[in-house]
């Protein structure tokens, strides 16, 4: 395929070519990212992205679907067995449209949604100030604990109390944390809500046994198919049998047309490659690396939000440093490794400019890193911000990274093919 892009469109060929080389020669750390198996790639640049399949399988508008069927069967029955869930829809082009979807087939507009603020690490569309989802729901935000970053559970209980939400949002993109689904299904039962996990971010360790599923607390879990779960780029809702037919509604034709059927043949090849021994050792070391590279920087004198890790992400609060988050994410960049800079809970700083640097590392677990290459990642961050307008200082650990990228080639395979 990728010999046909160079001889029709040279120009894209070369772009995808220099894109290929930039993944493969920096430590890529932004938490939502991950590296997808050669066939999850050929899955999804198949010839089914040349199918329409307006409806679902068996129920289509359009004809020529014995195969789409077949797929999208497969598809739903992977995600059903790797996340232990009655029913799941996995058409939704993205996490966010996934997310509009729960809430539309839960709530009327002008009704109470809460979720966690996106300042505290929580997403655009758990209801924040500039999302559709806070002009068409009531939207009231609970925070994290202002001290110690985490969850206040008796908090976010009586805030549930005073505004009776109808639903309760619970899930992250910058909380480091177990989260207590339990306890979130406690407080949504109380209060009379449903209860929507969002575990786009977490969604590979959940599979894996290394993070709580909140399948049996949520009335809806939705997620995204690429971050931890090693898929292209998609979103999933699974759900009780309950609100199956109302979530399959709210998908199509409530706010779709036609599933990407290339992205949903490539999500059933990624949740095959979830169902694997390999998966759970990837998922189990993607949290060690993640502790090992927490306890590294906290010697060097980091500050991490809450104090550390209990899952794939760290959330550096520079203020301790006297340094703002887009200098330090952008010199950890001309290092080649690729962070992002992001708002810790009650920032002084602008969303622009913050006081934190998020971390991930999925990709490089990856590509295979421990936790002694953890560390040394750790080591790299810590001599660039100490350098941050040395520009010497910042091109040889750029080198150094280079060299220990060399050592660690993406792999193409994940796991022993059947
Ligand atoms: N953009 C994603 C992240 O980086 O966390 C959330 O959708």
């Amino acid at each position: 395929m990728i010999d046909a892009l160079e001889q029709y469109d040279p120009q894209i060929y070369e772009l995808i070519r220099q894109e290929e080389a930039r993944q493969s020669g920096c430590i890529r750390m932004i938490p939502s990212e991950n590296y997808v198996s050669k066939a999850v790639m050929m899955a999804s640049g198949s010839c089914l992205t040349n199918k329409y399949a307006e409806g679902y399988p068996g129920r289509r508008y359009y004809e020529g679907q014995h195969v789409t069927d077949l797929i999208e069967i497969l598809a739903i029955e992977r995600a059903k067995t790797i996340f232990r869930a009655d029913h799941a829809n996995v058409q939704p082009y993205s996490g966010s449209v996934a997310n509009l979807a729960a809430y539309s087939a839960l709530l009327e507009p002008g009704e109470t949604l809460m979720g966690l603020s996106l300042d505290h690490g929580g997403h655009l569309t758990h209801g924040w100030k500039v999302s559709m989802t806070s002009r068409f729901f009531h939207s009231v935000p609970y925070p994290v604990d202002g001290k110690t970053g985490l969850l206040d559970y008796t908090m976010i209980e009586d805030l549930a109390k005073k505004h009776r939400p109808k639903v309760i949002v619970c899930g992250a993109t910058a909380y480091p944390r177990i989260i207590d689904f339990e306890a979130f299904g406690r407080i949504a039962k109380q209060v009379g809500a449903y209860l929507v996990a969002d575990i786009a971010h977490i969604a590979g360790l959940v599979v894996a046994g290394v993070h709580p599923s909140p399948v049996p607390h949520a009335d809806l879990v939705t997620t995204t198919t690429h971050k931890t779960l090693r898929g292209p780029r998609g979103g999933l809702i699974l759900c009780k049998a309950e609100h199956a037919k109302a979530v399959d509604r709210a998908v199509f034709p409530g706010l779709q047309g036609g599933p990407h059927m290339h992205t949903i043949t490539g999500v059933a090849v990624a949740m095959a490659e979830a169902n694997t021994p390999e998966f759970v050792v990837y998922a189990q070391q993607v949290v060690k690396n993640a502790k090992a590279l927490a306890d590294r920087l906290m010697e060097h004198g980091f500050e991490l939000s809450t104090g550390g890790t209990d899952n794939h992400l760290i959330l550096i609060d520079l203020r301790n440093k006297g340094l703002l988050g887009k200098p330090v994410a952008k010199a950890l960049d001309r290092a080649r490794i690729v962070a992002n800079y992001n708002s810790i809970p009650n920032d002084p700083a602008p969303p622009m400019n913050p006081s934190g640097v998020r971390l991930g590392t999925p990709a490089m677990t990856t590509r295979g890193f421990k936790e002694a290459e953890a560390v040394q990642v750790a080591d790299f961050i810590n001599k660039v911000v100490q350098n941050l307008d040395n520009e010497a200082v910042i091109e040889k650990v750029g080198n150094e990274v280079l060299m220990l990228c060399s050592q660690f080639p993406v792999p193409e395979h994940f796991i022993i093919p059947q």
